[in-house]
C-alpha cells in the first residue's frame, strides 16, 4: 500500500506506522472523496450565481445550458480562469510582501537589508531608475514603490515583462495580452467571469493568458528579484534532504509555506546565542530548522538549510513526533495540520494575518519587527521540546544535493568563467551535445504515486540528453531521489549531457528554487534567446516544461504564463475542461497558432518526456540544427 502511494522510502515508512496509528493523511482522505464528483473534474458545474449552482449533462440527455444560458465552454472556461486568477493572486500578493519588506530595508533601523547591491542595480536598471551616485538605500527605496506601484497600475505595459524578447513582447502587444497592472488583470477576471459577463470562452481565456503573464513577469519576478536583492542571490551549494534531516537530540523547528520574509529571520533567529543557551538548558543539543515546501527552498537556496519534505510529507513530518514547532505562512498548508498537532507534542503555529486556523496559536508576523517575532517563535519551539513523550521516529533517508542555480549562476557555471555567458550553453545545443531543456515544476498530488512522475520523467529527459531545470517540490523530489548530485550524470544521463555536466561541474537537474521561482526560468530562456543562435523568440528555443503532479491553482497560473511566453507544456493531469470539446481544442492545438505555445495532457511520465522530446526535436529541426550527437 505504502508503496503505491511513494516511491520515497521515508513517506512508506511513516505512512505505515500512521496506519498502525490509525492516523489519516491526504492518501486517506483522497479515497474517502472516491468517486469524486464528474461534473466538477469535466469543469462543467457552476455555482457563479444563486440561480445556480447548475450543471451540464456532459452526455447530451439533460440540460445543455445554467439558468442563464451559460454553456458547457463558458462554464468551463469561467472556471478555469478563475484558477488562474488565484494561482496569479497567491504569487503576487506573495512578491507585494517582499516589495514591503525592501521598502523597509531603505531604512536603516530595519531587520532586513540589501545583501546583493549589484543585484538591486540590475533590477532597478530594468525598471529605469536613474542610479546616479545613488546610495544602495536610495535605489532600494526608488525600485520598492516603482514595484509596489506595479501591482496597481492601471494602463500601460508591466515593465518586467519588456525583458522578454523583442519578438515575444511584439507578439504579446498584438494580442492584447500584454500585462497592465498585476491587481487589474486578477480583477479583470473575477469581473468578466462574474455571472452575465464574459460568454466567449476565446475572450475569456485570452484575459487569463494576460493574467498568468502578470504573474510570472510581474508577481513571481517580482518576488525572485526582490529576494535576491534582500536576502542574497543564490550560489550553488550543497545540503541535504527528506525526513532523515529531522535530528531526535536537537529543537527541530520545521518552517512550511512560502515568504522567506520569515523563514529567513527564524534561520537567523535560530543562531541566537541566547536561543542556543535556552536549547541547552531543555536539554537539546542544538537547534535544528529544516523545512517544508517552497519556503524550504527558499532557505534551501541561499542557507543550504536542510528539507524536510515536500508537499505531501507536511502531515509525515509531525507523524515523526519528532517535530516540536511548526511554523506556517501561507499557501499549501493542510488544513489537516490543526487537528493531526493534537496527537502529538507539536506544537503549530500560524502567523500571517491572511491565513489563521481555528485553535491554533497564532503569532501574527510584521516585517517591522521582523527578528524579534522570529526569536519569539523559535523560543517557543525550544520550550517545547521538553514536551517530547517517548521516542521520535524519524526515517533515516536523507539525501545528498546541490541546489542554488539561478539565471545567473547557471550561465557563469556553464561559462566558467567570472563574466557570465550563455555561449557554452547555446553551444552545446546547436553542436547537438545537448538536446535542449527542459523545465519540470509543481506539486504533488495524491492522485498520482508520490515523487514517481517527477522522477521518472527528469530520468528519461535527461537520459535523452536534455538539461533538466526544476523548481518547488517537483525539486524536493528530484532531490530526494539523488538526482541532483552532480555524480548522478554518470549515472543516468546522456553521453552528450555527461560531458557537459563533467566540463562545468553540475548535476544533470538544476535546482532554480522555490514555484515564485520559475520566473528564473522565464530570464534563462530570455538569456539563452538573447546570447543567439537559437532563434528570435522563446517559442523559437528547443525547450519544454511540465508539471507532472500539479494539484494547485498556483501550477495552473504558472503553467498558463509558460504557455502564453512560447514553451510547450505537459500537465501530468488535464485542467478540469474535458466538458467543453472547443475549449480542449483552443488549449491543446490553436494556442500554438497564437503565443507559440500550448498544453498537453498526460500522466504516463515516460510518455510525457517524449512529448517534450519530440517537440524539442520540431523546434531544432525548425532551427536547422544538426542532429543530436549520441543519439
Ligand atoms: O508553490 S509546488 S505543492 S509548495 S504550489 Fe505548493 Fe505545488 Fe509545492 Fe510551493 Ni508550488
Ligand atoms: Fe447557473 Fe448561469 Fe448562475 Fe452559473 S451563472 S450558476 S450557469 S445561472
Amino acid at each position: 500500500m505504502a508503496k503505491e502511494r511513494s516511491i520515497d522510502r521515508a513517506t512508506q515508512e511513516v505512512l505505515k506506522r500512521a496506519e498502525e496509528a490509525h492516523l489519516r493523511t491526504a492518501w486517506e482522505r483522497y479515497e474517502l472523496q472516491q468517486p469524486q464528483c464528474g461534473f466538477g473534474q469535466l469543469g462543467i458545474c457552476c455555482r457563479i450565481c444563486n440561480m445556480g449552482p447548475c450543471r451540464i449533462d456532459p452526455f447530451g440527455k439533460g440540460p445543455s445550458e445554467g439558468v442563464c444560458g451559460a454553456d458547457a465552454d463558458t462554464i468551463a472556461a469561467r472556471n478555469l480562469a478563475r484558477m488562474i486568477a488565484a494561482g496569479a493572486a497567491a504569487h503576487s500578493d506573495h512578491g507585494r510582501d517582499v516589495a514591503h519588506a525592501l521598502l523597509l530595508a531603505a531604512s536603516a533601523e530595519s531587520d532586513y537589508q540589501v545583501k546583493d547591491p549589484a543585484k538591486l542595480r540590475e533590477v532597478a536598471r530594468a525598471y529605469g531608475i536613474g542610479l546616479d551616485g545613488a546610495s544602495d538605500r536610495e535605489i532600494a527605496k526608488a525600485l520598492a514603490e516603482r514595484a509596489l506601484a506595479d501591482f496597481g497600475q492601471q494602463e500601460g505595459e508591466l515593465e518586467l515583462a519588456l525583458r522578454a524578447p523583442k519578438k515575444r513582447v511584439e507578439r504579446w502587444r498584438e494580442l492584447g495580452i500584454l500585462p497592465r497592472g498585476i491587481d487589474r488583470e486578477v480583477v479583470e477576471i473575477m469581473h468578466r467571469t462574474t455571472m452575465g459577463v464574459d460568454t466567449d470562452y476565446r475572450n475569456i481565456i485570452q484575459q487569463g493568458l494576460c493574467c498568468a503573464l502578470a504573474d510570472g513577469w510581474g508577481g513571481s519576478m517580482i518576488a525572485t528579484e526582490l529576494q535576491d536583492i534582500l536576502f542574497g542571490t543564490p550560489e550553488p551549494l550543497r545540503a541535504k534532504v527528506n525526513l532523515g534531516v529531522l535530528e531526535e537530540d536537537k529543537v527541530n523547528i520545521v518552517v512550511h509555506g512560502h515568504e522567506p520574509t520569515l523563514s529567513e529571520m527564524v534561520v537567523a533567529a535560530a543562531r541566537d546565542p541566547e536561543l542556543l543557551r535556552l536549547a541547552e538548558q531543555k536539554g537539546a543539543k542544538g537547534i535544528n530548522i529544516s523545512g517544508i515546501c517552497c519556503t524550504a527552498n527558499e532557505i534551501l537556496m541561499r542557507h543550504g538549510v536542510p528539507i524536510a519534505g515536500n508537499f505531501l510529507q507536511q502531515e509525515l513530518a509531525v507523524m515523526t513526533g519528532a517535530v516540536d514547532l511548526m511554523m506556517v505562512d501561507v499557501q499549501c498548508i493542510m488544513p489537516a495540520l490543526s487537528d493531526l498537532v493534537k496527537h502529538f507534542h507539536t506544537k503549530l503555529v500560524t502567523t500571517s494575518p491572511k491565513a489563521k486556523f481555528p485553535g491554533v496559536e497564532h503569532i501574527e508576523f510584521s516585517e517591522e519587527h521582523a527578528l524579534e517575532i522570529a526569536k519569539e517563535i523559535v523560543r517557543l519551539g525550544v520550550e517545547n521540546f521538553t514536551r517530547r513523550s517517548g521516542k521520535a521516529f524519524i526515517p533515516k533517508e536523507t539525501m545528498d544535493l546541490v541546489a542554488g542555480f539561478t539565471a545567473e549562476s547557471v550561465f557563469t557555471f556553464l561559462g566558467g568563467t567570472y563574466r557570465a555567458t550563455y555561449r557554452p550553453l547555446n553551444d552545446a545545443i546547436i553542436d547537438g551535445r545537448l538536446r535542449g531543456a527542459a523545465g519540470i515544476v509543481g506539486c504533488n498530488n495524491p492522485k498520482i504515486t508520490h515523487d514517481w512522475a517527477h522522477v521518472e520523467m527528469a530520468e528519461e529527459l535527461i537520459k535523452h540528453d536534455v538539461l533538466v531545470v526544476t523548481t518547488g517540490c517537483s525539486a524536493i523530489a528530484d532531490a530526494k531521489h539523488g538526482l541532483l548530485r552532480p555524480e548522478v550524470a554518470f549515472e543516468l544521463a546522456g553521453r552528450g549531457l555527461q560531458e557537459i555536466c563533467e566540463a562545468v561541474g553540475i548535476p544533470p537537474v538544476l535546482h532554480v528554487g522555490s514555484c515564485v521561482d520559475n520566473s528564473r526560468i522565464l530570464m534563462t530562456l530570455t538569456h539563452m534567446v538573447a546570447e543567439g543562435g537559437l532563434g528570435e523568440d522563446i517559442a523559437d528555443l528547443p525547450v519544454a516544461g511540465a508539471a507532472p503532479e500539479w494539484m494547485s491553482e498556483k501550477a495552473v497560473a504558472i503553467a498558463f504564463y509558460f504557455v502564453a511566453s512560447g514553451v510547450f507544456t505537459v500537465l501530468g493531469f488535464p485542467f478540469p475542461i474535458y466538458g467543453s470539446k472547443k475549449l480542449n481544442k483552443l488549449l491543446t492545438e490553436e494556442l500554438e497558432g497564437m503565443v507559440g505555445g500550448k498544453f498537453a495532457f498526460e500522466s504516463d511520465p515516460i510518455k510525457a518526456a517524449h512529448l517534450m522530446i519530440e517537440h524539442i526535436e520540431k523546434k531544432r529541426a525548425a532551427l536547422k540544427l544538426k542532429e543530436v550527437m549520441y543519439a
